[in-house]
């Protein structure tokens, strides 16, 4: 039954003004007509069109905040994972229709226009475009707030696939210019580097700690609106490009001056040359913490040098200010906060320090131990003298307190002191100098509590909480499935859009059979759609009526994409013994990319490709199977991935996955989960029900008390299973290698050998192989049966309300931030452009 019809666009958008625009644009830009521009000049053209409709509801936006004052967030994150930014601006006006019809009536096709974007990738993985998310959800709320981060000029690279191995292409994705970006010189920072601190006497008789004999660059803000959807507000994503500063004249340069003149120059093209592309890893390179302290001290110069311009007492600060780190990635603000406020502002020590724990939280995204952040002290104090001599100071107030909690506990001191074994610890200084420490799903914070950061949590129990993660509709229901979203509105209306638990009316049709097929129908033709993306990019044809099996994330061993690509080893050998056994067709797709330096991971995607090779191309298969390795998994591509899947992959070894995102982004398109019980995937299920979800495997308990007792022993697993044990034969006999049976001989040792490896399968595939077959075998039990597998589709669509961004940011704000709501006068709401 249609009950409302989509009344969610706004009628103000002036449309014969938007396609006058875009011709003026295509002529002022280019000297062209439209019927000469190429497709990337249209893009630019239609994006200045849009960035000028943008731009009134900025200035709006920001004159407002300048009356109301209300207290803002700066989300500090060395990722912003954007995505195009086309598409998601002409959502969040409102105005996707009339500027579809518009662009019709230009003869242009605004999907092929999208696709002229380079996707802002400006980020690895899940940390990077939950902060994406987290800035859509603060604008549709009404908040004010900042995202502060670097503009890389290559972001994370393209990959290619080169005869099944990854190839690294950069990614220049400025190349053509950035529409809606806004160059602001005027806010321009320096930042200083190197050198060493002195203590000078000033003009006032104060004697004050000075850097001195430093080298600097010339931070420059970069601007990008994030809009709100349909509510005018417009907030900023600031990130920061270097620039060398001009100290010397040709004239008049001696030899040491053109030498610092040189490397000034080498340090500022250096820093924001290339996104580390390395997802929960941490490298330990000179060049990233840099960048670390480059974009940090840029951004809280400003936010200081913001709140006095309305304000006078910087000891209330944090009133108006809070400051969330995004991981332990932009750490160093807590002491260049506590810098500027002694040495700039001349608070005492314990001024500056009551400023700087009220404004700063931290949010931490992982357990694994290689992503930790530990700095090298000499490395951190040549690079950063004035900002280690704060650091070394908070840790010995720090370890007074220890000691006043834990007398003579010197165990207590050697686990939480910040600089410990000639290290800085920047999570110990992340949850020693802010008022909050956050996990990113229920199961993690209770592992953060009771293991990784048992010791904080005792002593300061107070500061650590849950927030669980979410994802915006917008770009990913609203955006990325129009069939489904506009199939959903005319069952329960559009507050979806801006209220996700709104989608839970959905509930009541999900045992209605015209609404199973409508469901289905749709399915279908978004997994149309994706054969023919594959079919245009990998050259292989599947079929949209098998079942689509989706693993797309990152490429990582916690991940486990071994234990999928084995399973689809292990499901070929039963093909090939019994041809003739039942099967329900079956694709299964992955996407990831590899951190160009880690083996397995790159490995692992050369296995998908070698198997979808074999599989793919065997006549006793017969199409049955299907492998499909999706070249460059990035945000434009992902949207057309999640609206067509059937299955969810999210099999990572319990306790592993923070919270993962992906797993929420599958649920709202109506995918569903097999999964572990980890990461968000527990409070998934939770919300959907079990009988919903496919859920296998060790717990995270049962890992967890494995690897406190050593690990396990997978040689029993590979003696007593004989399918287990054939799989893994095929990794080392040539089976998926003939010319190089050696291969994939370093994946075989990384679940059985403990010689080469100082640990077997440490993440458990094997343990967990039997399960996962099971739990697959259920999968395709339950997509034989239309009805039944439409009904559980329908549940998962309609309880995915609680994973919306806007729950946890208003969590967040809630809890933690306090911001006010900022509400526009009346009639700037969806007014587009006078
Ligand atoms: N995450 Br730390 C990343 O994507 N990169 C990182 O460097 C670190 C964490 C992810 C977690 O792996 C994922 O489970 C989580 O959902 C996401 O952060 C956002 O919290």
């Amino acid at each position: 039954m249609i009950k409302k019809k989509d009344t969610q666009e706004s009628s103000s958008f002036d449309k014969e003004l938007f396609k006058r625009s875009v011709l003026y644009n295509v002529k002022t830009l280019y000297r062209k007509t439209l019927e000469e521009a190429t497709p990337q000049q249209i893009f630019q053209a239609v994006g200045y069109a849009i960035k000028d409709v943008v731009i009134d509801n900025w200035l709006t936006t920001h004159k407002e905040y300048d009356k109301q004052d209300p207290k803002t967030v700066y989300y500090l994150s060395m990722e912003f994972l954007m995505g195009r930014a086309l598409g998601n601006n002409i959502i969040n006006l409102q105005a996707y229709k009339p500027v579809k019809e518009a662009m019709d009536e230009l003869g242009l096709d605004l999907n092929v226009i999208e696709d002229q974007e380079p996707d802002p990738a400006l980020g690895n993985g899940g940390l990077g475009r939950l902060a994406s998310c987290f800035l859509d959800s603060l604008s549709t709320l009404g908040y004010a707030a900042y995202g502060c981060g670097i503009r890389y000029r290559y972001g994370m690279f393209k990959q290619e696939i080169r005869d099944g191995y990854q190839i690294e292409v950069p990614d220049n994705w400025l190349v053509d210019g950035n529409p809606f970006e806004l160059r602001r010189p005027e806010y321009a920072k320096e930042v200083k580097f190197g050198g060493y601190v002195n203590v000078r006497i000033d003009e006032n008789g104060r004697s004050n700690f000075v850097q001195e004999g430093y080298q600097s660059v010339r931070a420059i803000p970069y601007d990008l609106p994030i809009v709100g959807y349909g509510n005018g507000i417009v907030n900023t994503l600031r990130i920061w490009d270097a620039e060398a500063i001009e100290c010397f004249h040709l004239d008049s340069f001696d030899k040491g001056d053109y030498q610092k003149a040189v490397e000034q120059a080498n340090l500022a093209k250096n820093i924001v040359e290339v996104l580390y592309p390395n997802d929960n890893h941490y490298a330990g390179k000179e060049l990233r913490l840099k960048q670390q302290y480059f974009f940090i001290s840029a951004s809280v110069q400003e936010a200081i040098a913001k709140y006095m311009r309305k304000h006078d007492d910087i000891r209330k600060f944090y009133e108006k200010v809070t400051f969330q780190l995004n991981d332990t990635h932009p750490t160093v603000a807590v002491a260049e906060l506590m810098r500027i406020l002694m040495d700039e502002y001349y608070l005492t020590w314990e001024e500056a320090w009551n400023v700087t724990i009220k404004t700063c939280a931290y949010t931490n995204h992982t357990i694994m131990a290689e992503a930790l952040e530990k700095w090298p002290i000499e490395l951190f104090s040549r690079l950063l003298p004035r900002i280690y001599q704060i650091i070394e100071e908070i840790n010995r107030r720090f370890i007074i307190k220890i000691q006043e909690m834990y007398p003579g506990n010197q165990e207590k001191i050697r686990k939480m002191a910040i600089i410990y074994d000639g290290q800085v610890k920047m999570a110990h200084l992340a949850i020693a100098a802010g008022f909050s420490v956050n996990g990113v799903a229920r199961l993690h914070t209770e592992i953060l509590k009771k293991q990784e950061l048992r010791d904080f949590y005792e002593m300061m129990p107070e500061k650590f909480n849950n927030k669980t993660n979410g994802i915006t509709q917008r770009r990913f229901l609203l955006h990325g499935n129009p069939l489904l979203a506009d199939w959903v509105t005319a069952h329960v209306g559009s507050d979806w859009i801006t209220d996700l638990p709104k989608i839970s009316k959905l509930k009541i049709y999900a045992d209605d059979e015209k609404c199973q097929q409508e469901f289905m129908n749709i399915k279908y033709q978004n997994k149309v759609r994706l054969a023919q993306y594959i079919l245009e990019h990998n050259g292989i044809e599947v079929d949209p009526r098998s079942i689509f099996d989706v693993q797309v994330k990152r490429l990582h061993e916690y991940k486990r994409q071994l234990l999928n690509i084995l399973h689809v080893m292990y499901l070929y050998n039963q093909l090939k013994d019994n041809p003739e056994m039942e099967f329900f067709p079956r694709t299964f797709i992955f996407g990831a990319k590899a951190a160009a330096g880690y083996y397995n991971a790159k490995m692992t995607i050369k296995l998908i490709n070698s198997v979808a090779d074999v599989v793919n191309n065997d006549p006793v298969i017969n199409g049955r199977i299907k492998v499909v390795f999706i070249e460059n998994y990035r945000v434009s591509n992902a949207e057309l991935i999640f609206a067509a899947a059937d299955v969810s992959e999210q099999i990572s070894t319990a306790s592993k996955e923070a919270s993962g995102t992906g797993n929420m982004k599958f649920m709202l398109n109506g995918a569903l989960t097999i999964g572990t019980m980890d990461g968000a995937n527990v409070e998934i299920v939770e919300e959907v029900g079990a009988e919903n979800a496919f859920i296998f495997g060790l717990s995270s308990d049962e890992v967890i008390n494995f690897e406190n007792n050593g690990g396990y022993d997978p040689t029993e697993i590979f003696n007593n299973d004989p399918d287990v044990r054939r799989v893994l034969m095929q990794l080392i006999n040539g089976t998926f290698a003939p010319n190089d049976p050696d291969r994939f001989r370093t994946l075989y040792n990384s679940l059985l050998n403990t010689i080469s490896t100082n640990k077997a399968d440490m993440y458990f595939i094997l343990k967990d192989f039997k399960a996962y077959a099971e739990a697959q075998r259920k999968v395709e039990n339950a997509y034989r049966d239309e009805k039944r597998w439409a009904r559980s589709a329908i549940l998962n669509v309609a309880c995915s309300g609680k994973f919306t961004s806007d729950r946890t940011i208003q969590e967040y704000v809630d809890e933690l931030w306090h911001l006010d709501k900022v509400v526009l006068p009346k009639k700037v709401v969806g007014k587009d452009k006078t």
